[in-house]
């Protein structure tokens, strides 16, 4: 890995936000790929602080620096990683579950979405079922994608999906999941659509299936 990836990936697990900001200013300029900014220095630098709050090594304080710092880092790789699509393909509403505060991955789906000419309509954080079902109601989307990275607010998955059914509205949809807890077999068992692991991915699903 490129040097100057390990040290942006370094100063984000460490808060540090304006050399994270003043390296990727830099390797940017001198022709870092943005995708491998965007996977090795800060996806992986968001793995890292996972694993040492884990482990007891990080507390919450810190966990929310280096978010804070990613979220800083994003916008910058923003025109690059995202073009202006061509044609509008299609309309998503998306939001990250009931219980749940976690919106980086949620942020960067939608990024990537919008990139390739979907209109997206984003519901924030913590958001009911109810909500899910009145944004479709309102909004007429092709998609629901819901994110979620704790393991307890994956149920609140389940009654988004079972809400929406409910509510006679989803036929009308396709619903994504994911979020790092996430697994296709899950996806399958709450009776989504699909699952996709990353924001990639997931752009890559919801071509496939809006029409
Ligand atoms: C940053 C972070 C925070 C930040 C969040 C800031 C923010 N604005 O989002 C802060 C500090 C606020 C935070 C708070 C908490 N956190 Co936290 N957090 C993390 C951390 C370190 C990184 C998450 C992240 O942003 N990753 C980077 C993004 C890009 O990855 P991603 O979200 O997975 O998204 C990608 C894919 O999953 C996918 N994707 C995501 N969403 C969607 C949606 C769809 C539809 C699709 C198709 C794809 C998709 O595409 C994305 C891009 O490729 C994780 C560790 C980890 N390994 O995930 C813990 C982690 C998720 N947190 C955890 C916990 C416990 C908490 C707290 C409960 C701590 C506390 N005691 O208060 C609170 C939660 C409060 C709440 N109710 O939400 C645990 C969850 C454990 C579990 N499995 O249940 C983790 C795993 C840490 C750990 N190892 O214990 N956290």
């Amino acid at each position: 890995m490129s040097e100057a990836i390990e040290s942006i990936k370094s100063n984000v697990i460490r808060g540090k936000r304006k050399e994270a900001l003043e390296q990727t200013q830099r390797a940017l300029a001198a022709g870092v790929d943005p995708a491998a900014i965007m996977k090795d220095a800060l996806i992986a630098a968001m793995s890292v602080v996972g694993q040492k709050y884990s482990s007891g090594e990080f507390f919450l304080p810190q966990m929310m620096i280096a978010a804070r710092a990613m979220t800083e880092v994003l916008p910058l790789l923003k025109p690059h990683l995202v073009g202006a699509a061509a044609q509008k393909r299609g309309k998503a509403v998306i939001g990250t579950v009931a219980g749940d505060f976690h919106d980086i991955g949620k942020n960067i789906v939608k990024m990537m979405l919008e990139g390739a000419g979907y209109e997206v309509v984003d519901l924030g954080v913590d958001v009911p079922a109810d909500k899910f079902v009145e944004a479709v109601r309102n909004e007429s989307p092709n998609f629901v994608l819901m994110s979620s990275l704790i393991t307890l607010t994956m149920q609140s998955m389940r009654k988004t999906v079972e809400a929406l059914q409910a509510a006679g509205v989803r036929g009308a949809i396709r619903v994504g999941v994911g979020g790092a807890p996430l697994t296709a077999k899950f996806a399958q068992e709450i009776g989504a659509d699909f699952y996709s692991p990353d924001a990639h991915e997931c752009v890559e699903a919801c071509n496939r299936l809006v029409h």
